[in-house]
């Protein structure tokens, strides 16, 4: 079976750069055929820094990628699962070379074991071909067993969970609950926060340095995220 992405927006990589100055250390990296993932396009090859973001449905994969993108380009929804194929927003990094910055949003898991079948094994499929996996949990969530299973089945050596990003969601809604506008954790909430952050460390032994707390719809430390992520590739190269 391949992999087939839609490609949902495409522009050149300054314009994420305008957003995000925290992805200008990308330019730095030498980038050459041998050293990157090739893809196979309607034009021919291009080779990509592939990010991609996954887990459970509803978790705000797709609120995450338009957060850090800064239009809905992804398909949202409050009540019913709402990504079923792969799409991407890719930003092309040379003006003269086929390199691109792909972001790529995945359906979620957790809807049904038919369709989590399909999306593990495209998960595990387009793992191999990423430098950064974001993989989105809530912070107010209590259990992780279910994401401990996928966590394990997924990530088959130390190599492969060099490149996952642990990213807690929803950090508007651990409590105490507070009203501030625009949305920044109380002494109380950073507490819990952080105290999550050792938690989900220690369960998917996984450096709380590569785990964060955000808010999607808050736009709450986003750009941390986007940090982490030109981090966590640039240590690949
Ligand atoms: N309060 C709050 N709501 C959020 C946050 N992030 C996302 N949401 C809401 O969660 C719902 C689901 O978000 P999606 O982005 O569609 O979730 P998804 O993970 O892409 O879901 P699937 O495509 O089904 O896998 C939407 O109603 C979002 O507005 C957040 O940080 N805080
Ligand atoms: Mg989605």
């Amino acid at each position: 079976m391949s992999l087939n992405v839609t490609i949902e927006y495409e522009s050149i990589f300054d314009e994420l750069i305008r957003k995000h100055r925290e992805l200008a250390v990308i330019r730095e990296i030498q980038l050459r055929e041998d050293t990157c993932i090739s893809w196979q396009r309607k034009q021919g090859l291009t080779y990509d820094l592939q990010v991609i973001f996954i887990g459970k449905t509803g978790y705000g994969k797709s609120s995450t990628l338009n957060s850090i993108i800064g239009t809905n380009i992804f398909k949202t929804d409050d009540v019913s699962s709402c990504t079923k194929t792969l799409h991407s927003a890719e930003y092309r990094i040379y003006n003269d070379k086929p390199f691109y910055f792909s972001l790529c949003d995945l359906p979620g898991v957790g809807e049904s074991s038919k369709a989590d079948e399909k999306y593990l094994e495209w998960y595990r499929k387009i793992l191999l071909k990423s430098n950064c996996v974001v993989y989105v949990m809530r912070a107010d969530q209590r259990d992780y067993s279910i994401d401990e299973k996928i966590f394990n089945d997924l990530f088959q050596n130390s190599y492969e969970k060099k490149k996952v990003i642990v990213a807690l969601n929803y950090a508007d809604k651990v409590e105490p609950i507070n009203r501030k506008y625009p949305f920044t954790p109380s002494d109380a909430q950073r507490k819990n926060l952080n105290e999550k952050v050792e938690v989900v460390s220690r369960l998917f032994a996984i450096p709380s340095s590569n785990i964060l707390y955000y808010s999607a719809v808050e736009e709450y430390n986003v750009s941390k995220l986007v940090n982490l992520i030109a981090d966590v590739i640039k240590r690949q190269f």
